[in-house]
């Protein structure tokens, strides 16, 4: 394997042609935005702080913006049969049910970042354009990426409001954990077809700038169990990171084979989020229902071997399913869940990062089978 290092030099952060904040929100096209805000809310302790619908003149859809410290999910409903966005939501949902539709990426500005990603190659979604009301002017942007999945660019600088122009600031929908269950993104992961995933790779390297992390799944761990492979592309900071998988022809049929066939192309696989109390976030969520992937006993009977200690004790680790990996910079603790929504598409990460800037790769034969495990139940492996 060649390793790629991650960290950018001063100098090259400077001349960054494509110059990030950070992620500014995941949308989500939804069946039932008003219900999805709401599970956000209980299960997964997030809060509502803004909305756009019919009582404040949005017409067509209904918009309800959760936060969790840094971190911000927006979830889109259509609410009548209309217009060129209601139909594109109307469709997204209908082919490939609740789905991310944006990777939104905060931006210091918005036309500069288009320009550069149009001359680079990028598909022009929506050129720039400014959104205002009394709390100032946003200045957005969008380019396709994988899939029907695009990256809007933000500018947010000129603004301060609660979430776009046009929204209103919003009341949680019920009172927030005492303690943030998470606090910002930490990566978001697409899925692409079989031999796009170099592509996919270049298209980020190219566009944003993007440099590839050390970590991947390589054809040998692919055919040996993973039966996927993976890259990582982030930007200087390591603020956004994206790790692409393509489905590997292995042994078993590909859980990245199963995902296309039930999303209907490529899309946003999982978006992992950064917890500082991996405990007592996983305790928060079991007890409100989410369901997490099972790990064998017998992984944590090794465990203690070759991840040395951890802030958490390996009973506890056992006793929630949690995975821990460690390398040459520190450790990671890291659970999934199980998919949120009916097909078995879309899911989530918590990660909790003591120095590690991985992903757990020494999770990743434990994780597959815990996938495949669930593969087999639907009967899609
Ligand atoms: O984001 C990652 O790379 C890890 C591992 O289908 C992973 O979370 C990779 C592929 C996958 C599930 C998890
Ligand atoms: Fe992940």
């Amino acid at each position: 394997m060649t390793q790629t290092t991650h960290h950018t030099p001063d100098t090259a952060r400077e001349a960054d042609p494509f110059p990030v904040k950070g992620m500014d929100a995941v949308v989500f096209a939804v069946g039932n935005a008003k219900q999805a805000a709401h599970y956000y809310s209980t299960a997964f302790g997030m809060r509502l702080v803004a909305y756009s619908g019919p009582e404040n003149g949005s017409r067509e859809t209904a918009s309800y913006v959760l936060e969790n410290g840094s971190a911000r999910f927006v979830f889109t409903s259509v609410i009548k049969p209309a217009t060129t966005w209601g139909h594109f939501l109307t469709r997204h949902v209908a082919e490939h049910g609740d789905g991310v539709i944006d990777l939104a990426i905060e931006v210091p500005d918005a036309r500069a970042a288009y320009a550069y990603a149009i001359e680079q190659g990028a598909r022009s979604l929506a050129e720039p354009y400014e959104l205002k009301d009394d709390n100032g002017t946003v200045v957005l942007a969008a380019i396709a990426t994988y899939g029907d999945t695009r990256h809007t660019l933000v500018e947010r600088t000129g603004y301060d409001g609660p979430y776009l122009p046009g929204f209103a600031a919003a009341d949680p929908m019920v009172e927030p954990p005492a303690q943030r269950t998470f606090q910002a993104i930490d990566h978001c992961v697409g899925n692409v077809e079989l031999g796009r995933m170099n592509e996919w790779v270049g298209f980020y390297n190219k566009v944003m700038g993007f440099t590839n992390m050390k970590e991947f799944v390589g054809d040998d761990i692919a055919t040996e169990y993973s039966a996927l492979m993976s890259k990582v592309v982030a930007d200087g900071t390591l603020k956004v990171k994206f790790p692409i998988n393509e489905p590997a022809v292995a042994k078993k049929k590909s859980q990245i084979d199963e995902y296309l066939e039930f999303y209907g192309g490529p899309g946003v696989q999982h978006i992992a989020l950064n917890t500082n109390d991996i405990v007592r976030t996983v305790r928060t969520m079991r007890a409100a229902g989410v369901q997490f992937l099972d790990t064998p006993d017998s992984y944590y009977d090794t465990l203690g071997e070759w991840v040395g200690d951890t802030r958490v004790p390996v009973e506890t680790l056992r006793e929630l399913k949690i995975l821990a990996d460690r390398d040459e910079d520190g450790y990671l603790l890291q659970i999934f869940t199980k998919p949120v929504q009916d097909r078995p598409t879309v899911f989530f990460e918590i990660i909790e990062r003591h120095g590690s800037m991985g992903f757990g790769k020494g999770n990743f034969k434990a994780l597959f089978e815990a996938i495949e495990r669930e593969q087999a139940k639907r009967g899609n492996l």
